[in-house]
């Protein structure tokens, strides 16, 4: 896959003659997150809602293979699936399926158990009735959906933030710590095909979440109950900076034998938006893919729905929200999206923008990198490779890859007035023509790239570039 889309780049390239290509319509509708996450052998995913999925602009969008994976953000919940003590509706979750089925999607079935949106009668449940009535649940939800889902988050946020368990849990309240195992064994007897994850927020990066979560899956592990991965649902905020070393977060509990996901994926800002909470943002975006693509183990990443206007986040976080790379009017945030594309082994081509303004957004376009040709630079040194990615009257946009020695700084003088708008990967200054871009913390060591926006009249030269 990997090698024909490279190909079919390079012949583009070949033919142009040149640096600046815009890939055909044709081309586009092949390239997608969703194929260059596979070429990774990995999924990208989006979650939906049942009302969405009357919203045929957004359902072309969630269908149209951009997204391999879906996971309903509501309808397999308890309160929706049970109501009433053992009085089952499956018709919303069926819904969800019967679309990700029809588009090519794969579904993870979320959440088994959760102390959140229960039915009131599960909490009026006198505490020796609990464990009967959670196994029920998970069994009849389970079989219901079984060959329909890959996957399911059984046990979803069973911790506070400080890393203790929640006690506004019934089940932890009914059954201590054992309502875990107790879940999962009934899960794997109901479902044997599905792989069956813990789920939880704020366990993305190292910390005392983090540390109570693997401590919980190291000890269930050791106890042989039948857990096969741990979500990280990686709901962020561009002002509480990144999750602290989430590769290497990811990777020790891979290291425990379980696979990894990222579940929940969204990054918001405090409103308004604007073009630096953008890049920031996007830069969170591309560091998760990053983290995910470099631990073997983390088999996909989801976003929690892919357009500002279904997300969760302005009616939770009151002044907060553009958390998605789609806005509320389903187009796609080039910063966020590309900061996607290019994490994910992709370069990215813009199509004009008086195109897109003159028929219905067509697919931003994307390709493999092409390879680096020049050789490695000798040790303690670096070198660094320009090359316009995209291009339209007075705008393009400029990808610079870094190989060599930690801690580059990356430097060129424009030739033709150029001026940049937006940068990602890094932090730039501009003084009159001369630009210098140094690291963001994440983007230090090589293999490094960082992708900006800027204006062009006339001439659009490719400068020199000098690394230090
Ligand atoms: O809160 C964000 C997510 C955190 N991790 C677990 C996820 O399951 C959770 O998803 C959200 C849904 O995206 C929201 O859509 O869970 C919320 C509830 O905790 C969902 O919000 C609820 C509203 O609070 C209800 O008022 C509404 O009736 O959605 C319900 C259905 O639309």
């Amino acid at each position: 896959m990997r090698r024909t889309l490279f190909a079919g780049a390079a012949a583009l390239l070949a033919a142009a003659g040149t640096f600046t290509f815009v890939l055909t319509r044709a081309e586009a509708a092949t390239q997608t997150l969703q194929s260059l996450a596979a070429a990774n052998g990995r999924y990208f995913g989006s979650a939906t809602d049942n009302p969405e999925l009357t919203d045929t602009a957004y359902t072309a969008i969630l269908g149209g293979g951009e997204f391999g994976q879906t996971t309903p953000g509501n309808s397999m919940k308890w309160d929706t699936t049970e109501p009433t003590r053992n009085a089952f509706s499956f018709t919303k979750g069926d819904a969800v399926v019967t679309f990700a089925q029809a588009h090519n999607m794969k579904v993870r079935g979320h959440t088994l158990l959760w102390h959140n949106q229960l039915p009131g009668w599960v909490s009026q449940l006198p505490a020796t009735e609990v464990q009967a009535a959670m196994e029920n649940h998970i069994t009849a939800v389970a079989t219901h959906f079984r060959g329909k889902v890959f996957a399911w988050d059984v046990v979803n946020e069973p911790f506070n933030d400080d890393g203790t368990f929640r006690s506004t849990s019934p089940f932890y309240a009914a059954m201590g710590t054992d309502y875990i195992a107790a879940a999962f064994r009934t899960a794997r007897a109901a479902d044997p095909d599905a792989k069956l994850y813990i789920n939880d927020y704020n366990t993305d990066g190292l910390g005392a979440k983090a540390d109570a979560m693997y401590n919980l899956v190291k000890t269930l592990k050791s106890q042989g109950v039948p857990i096969d991965g741990v979500g990280f649902q990686a709901h962020l905020a561009i002002q509480y900076g990144f999750p602290s070393q989430m590769q290497q977060n990811l990777q020790r509990f891979a290291d425990l034998g379980v696979d990894v996901a990222i579940t929940e994926l969204d990054v918001r800002m405090v409103l308004p938006r604007d073009s630096t909470k953008d890049a920031t943002q996007a830069t969170y975006y591309s560091n998760v893919v990053k983290a995910c693509v470099a631990v073997t183990r983390c088999v996909g990443i989801t976003i929690w729905d892919y357009t500002d206007k279904y997300s969760w986040v302005p009616s939770t976080f009151s002044g907060q929200g553009a958390a998605l790379p789609w806005d509320e009017n389903l187009q796609q945030k080039p910063t966020a999206y590309n900061a996607i594309v290019t994490a994910l082994g992709g370069t990215v081509s813009s199509p004009s923008p008086s195109v897109s303004s003159a028929s219905p957004s067509p697919s931003r376009s994307v390709s493999p990198s092409p390879s680096a040709s020049s050789s490695p630079p000798p040790a303690g040194s670096c070198t660094a490779t320009y090359k316009i990615v995209g291009s339209w009257p007075g705008g393009f946009q400029g990808e610079v890859n870094v190989t060599g020695k930690t801690g580059w700084t990356v430097t060129w003088t424009f030739a033709n007035g150029q001026t940049i708008s937006q940068l990602w990967g890094g932090t730039v200054t501009q003084s009159g023509a001369s630009v210098t871009v140094k690291p963001a913390s994440w983007n230090a060591t090589p293999p490094a790239t960082f992708g900006f926006l800027a204006s062009w009249n006339g001439t659009n030269a490719i400068p020199a570039v000098s690394c230090s």
